[in-house]
């Protein structure tokens, strides 16, 4: 019998390959673009590449799209839900991880690693000075959080490690939150203005895209350090440039940008008071291996019609 056939975003990488090897027929994400007129069963995402009722229109018979990764804001859920076609995502598993790489960037821009390396391999580095690259001390300093769900808690216990007073602005405040993690709900405007450290946490949505702007940068403290381990645009990139530019804030540390990645001379990367990485949240062997067997098991039982471990739904 020929197995069901799925289009993927390919390369994929081995572990997820070695997963499906021998229960789907992998075809290129190139299909999507064009269309086919056999049945495909199911489409396995990345993230990152559009999702839209289009698209799946072009799939004839398609039964599922699994995405590896909890962010589905490239997803249109809507179209997927108009079309009776489960999403499925892996929520839960990577929360730890992310919430790790939001502290590493966070120190990373307080304590100037990034310079501080680049320095300590180059030819200049001649003697101990007391003098340079002097950095912020995190510890003791008040945290501000965007965005309370799964990995916002999980930034928010890894502060008080660090006695970081916590302030969260979410869509909803959540008293078994605040109680639990002792973080503080306040207004947006008062987290900015308060906050010597901004993260954010949020999902990429309508509220959220371009949350950040000018505006929103000149509210915050001149040594602030914004902090972005949630998507890209959620940042309006040309008002953070100038910020950094201008010491309007101290520092970024971003794990996304928009867009992603930035283009080889963008200014930002020119800058010394901003740390990238090019989106390792979730990147650690053991996360992103439960990630791959989550997402395939979603993909393999919505293909058998089943229901999956993790659907997202339309918010509505
Ligand atoms: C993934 C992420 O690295 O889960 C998410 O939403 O952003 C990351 O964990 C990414 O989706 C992998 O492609």
């Amino acid at each position: 019998m020929p197995l069901p056939r799925v289009v993927a975003d390919t390369p994929l990488n081995p572990v997820i390959e070695a997963l499906l090897a021998g229960k789907v027929e992998i075809l290129p994400w190139s299909v999507a673009l064009e269309g086919t007129s056999e049945p495909v069963a199911g489409l396995y995402t990345y993230g990152h590449l559009l999702v839209d009722g289009p698209m799946l229109d072009r799939l004839p018979g398609l039964k599922v799209v699994s995405n590896y990764g909890v962010g589905v804001d490239h997803i249109r859920l809507v179209d997927a839900a108009a079309r009776n076609i489960p999403v499925g995502n892996t929520p839960g598993i990577l929360n730890g991880a992310t919430a790790d790489m939001g502290f590493t960037l966070l120190l990373a821009a307080a304590r100037r690693l990034i310079e501080g390396d680049r320095y300590a391999r180059c030819a200049d580095f001649t003697r101990y000075d007391p003098g340079y690259m002097l950095g912020q001390e995190v510890h003791g300093r008040t945290l501000g959080i965007v965005g309370m769900g799964r990995i916002g808690q999980q930034v928010a216990r890894r502060a008080r490690a660090f006695d970081m007073p916590v302030l969260y602005y979410n869509r909803r405040q959540n008293a078994a939150v605040e109680q639990e993690l002792q973080a503080r709900y306040v207004g947006f405007d008062e987290l900015l203005r308060t906050s010597d450290y901004v993260m954010l946490c949020c999902p990429l949505s309508d509220e959220t895209r371009g949350l950040i702007d000018a505006a929103a940068l000149a509210k915050m403290k001149p040594t602030a350090i914004l902090v972005n381990i949630a998507r890209g645009p959620v940042v309006d990139t040309q008002a953070l440039t100038v910020a950094l530019q201008t010491n309007q804030i101290y520092a970024a540390g971003l794990d996304v940008t928009d867009p992603e990645p930035l283009s080889r001379d963008h200014p930002l990367l020119k800058l010394d008071n901003v740390t990238i990485a090019p989106h390792l949240g979730s990147a650690t062997e053991q996360t992103r291996r439960r990630m791959a067997e989550i997402s395939v098991e979603n993909l393999l039982r919505g293909i058998a019609g089943e229901p999956l471990l993790h659907q997202v739904y339309a918010s509505p």
